[in-house]
């Protein structure tokens, strides 16, 4: 039987410049969705890619003297390595530049022209560059962007429209009657009320002003706008409408496009429209994350350098920092990220609670038993409740995870973490190692702590690339069928006479004054 298939993906983002930690949070986010659908069996399609035409680039080119390929190049090369670095697990890339996608995009506009889907006529609006979008004067707050609040341009063009008005009955019957499409349940009442109700109005899908852009086919003044160029990317990354759409055929429609919330508006709206007329099935959802803000002034001197996921990642470690983008704020609602938030978590939830409790459990197996629990084992107080804990944590993580609910599924797995952290104060280890007749029991307890920890690493690796096999080394586990998926809801699998491996300490503690000083 083939396996179930699973298509995740995110923004395309645009290679203007260097990409910053907002950016890895949806990435970071959609690779522990991927990592996770993998360990439970699915055939997984995580793709992202870069947006790349457009006046800003083309502007940004102009300024430095290279054409706009030269720009993207560099800029996406860049954006390949801090991937590879963040250990994000996507299984294609795709370039707006991409050839395939060019001519996939022209054959869409031409198909949606040829049945009267587009059409030419003249558009006058207010233009914002920076955001690449046109608005209505109604629209402008202030006589500004409603997005940026930037100033913005009255522009006057020939341009082809999408009848995107056409859809509006259509597409809100499909939001009313498919409550998972728009996630979270806010964004859903937010698009139904102040979009889709007050009425839609066709939008303007070509430009004349600029020509970094896919041309238009049949009329090469045109350049496509880049909403449907870039909108369209979800589908021609699959192969849509190339002569090998095995791709396509397979995994659409996606299973979730994970965006932020500012571009939750074009992917509910315009681009189910485009779907529907190019008579293709809608993606089951379209999950709306929130922002993470930076907290004004007093982070460091370098607030750059802070933002730049790079220089997070060398300075903290990949698991503490995706760690942390996951942890710390629920995923649909906004958060302040700031470098003191951070630190505390790193050092009380990793340093203290999980690689404090790793530490402490392999030198007691180290100092009571050589390295090795015996087999001569007997139960105790405080095992029962800390064995239910352990074994109804999968399910729970299982299902949170299935909602995208990040950070309360690292919370569960933290309750078992600072649960098992309070069994060794309750069962003290250290006084039953004074007396040899309680050697059976000190074994028990060790064999309980080390099962354990071999549950945890098995859950936390959607979410940490690295740590879990740091964990399995130091308990000496070595056959990795003992740490599948699906045996983290089994107990009693950490095997008799495994050798544990004193190892470094799996997250250090950082010294918060120090480095706020920096
Ligand atoms: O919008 N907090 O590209 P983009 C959370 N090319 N997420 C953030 C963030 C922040 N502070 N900043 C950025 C585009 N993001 C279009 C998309 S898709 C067909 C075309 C993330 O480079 C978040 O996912 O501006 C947001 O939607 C995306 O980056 C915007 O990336």
């Amino acid at each position: 039987m083939s396996k179930k298939t699973y298509y995740i993906s995110t923004p395309i983002y645009y290679p203007s410049g260097k990409l910053h930690i907002g950016h890895s949070y949806t990435t970071v986010a959609a690779d522990a969705v991927s990592r996770y659908k993998r360990l439970k069996g699915y055939d997984v399609m995580f793709l992202t890619g870069t947006d790349e035409h457009g006046q800003k680039i083309q502007r940004k080119a102009e300024e430095k003297g290279i054409t706009p390929k030269q720009y993207v190049d560099e800029i996406v090369s860049g954006i390949k390595d801090l991937w590879k670095l963040m250990k994000i697990t996507n299984d294609r890339f795709i370039r707006t530049t991409d050839d395939e996608h060019v001519k996939a995009v022209q054959k869409i506009f031409k198909q949606l022209y040829d049945q009267g889907d587009i059409y030419k006529s003249e558009y006058e609006g207010w233009y914002c560059t920076p955001c690449e979008s046109f608005w209505t004067k109604t629209q402008l707050v202030d006589g500004k962007c409603p997005d940026c609040g930037r100033e913005v341009e009255l522009t006057k063009e020939e341009s082809y429209f999408f009848k995107l008005s056409k859809y509006q009955d259509r597409l809100i019957k499909h939001i009313e009657e498919n409550p998972e499409f728009i996630q979270p349940v806010s964004r859903q009442n937010e698009m139904l009320n102040n979009f889709l109700r007050p009425g839609l109005e066709d939008i303007a899908v070509s430009r004349t002003t600029f020509n970094w852009g896919v041309p238009v086919s049949f009329d090469d003044k045109h350049v496509v706008y880049v909403w449907i160029d870039a909108l369209s990317n979800y589908i021609t990354a699959l192969g849509y409408s190339a002569q090998d759409d095995a791709l396509f055929r397979k995994y659409w429609p996606a299973d979730v496009h994970l965006v932020g919330k500012e571009i939750v508006r074009f992917h509910t709206i315009i681009w189910p429209a485009m779907l529907m007329a190019l008579d293709l099935p809608l993606p089951k959802q379209v999950y709306g994350h929130g922002w993470l803000l930076l907290e004004g002034g007093k982070m460091s001197k370098s607030k750059g350098n802070v933002v730049d996921p790079q220089i997070l990642v060398d300075k903290y470690g990949l698991d503490a920092i995706r760690y942390f983008l996951l942890r710390e704020v629920p995923f649909g609602s906004d958060g302040v990220f700031s470098n003191e938030a951070l630190i505390n978590r790193i050092n009380s939830d990793l340093a203290n609670d999980l690689g404090n409790l790793v530490s402490r459990t392999v030198a007691m197996i180290d100092k009571y038993f050589g390295g090795s629990i015996p087999e001569n084992k007997v139960s105790g107080e405080f095992d029962s409740d800390l064995i239910s804990l352990v074994k109804e944590t999968p399910a729970k993580v299982e299902e949170l995870l299935d909602k995208l609910q990040f950070s309360t599924a690292l919370s569960e797995i933290w309750k078992t973490v600072s649960r098992t952290n309070k069994y060794i104060d309750e069962t003290m280890p250290w006084v039953l190692a004074k007396d040899e007749a309680n050697t059976p029991r000190l074994a028990q307890v060790m064999y309980n702590l080390a099962e354990t920890l071999r549950v945890i690493a098995i859950l936390i690796q959607p979410f940490m690339p690295e740590t879990p096999e740091k964990i399995w080394n130091q308990l000496g586990i070595t056959d990795k069928s003992l740490v599948e998926w699906d045996k983290a809801g089994e107990w009693g699998v950490y095997p008799v006479g495994a050798s544990v491996n004193k190892g470094d300490v799996i997250f250090p503690r950082i010294d918060l004054k120090k480095e706020l000083e920096e």
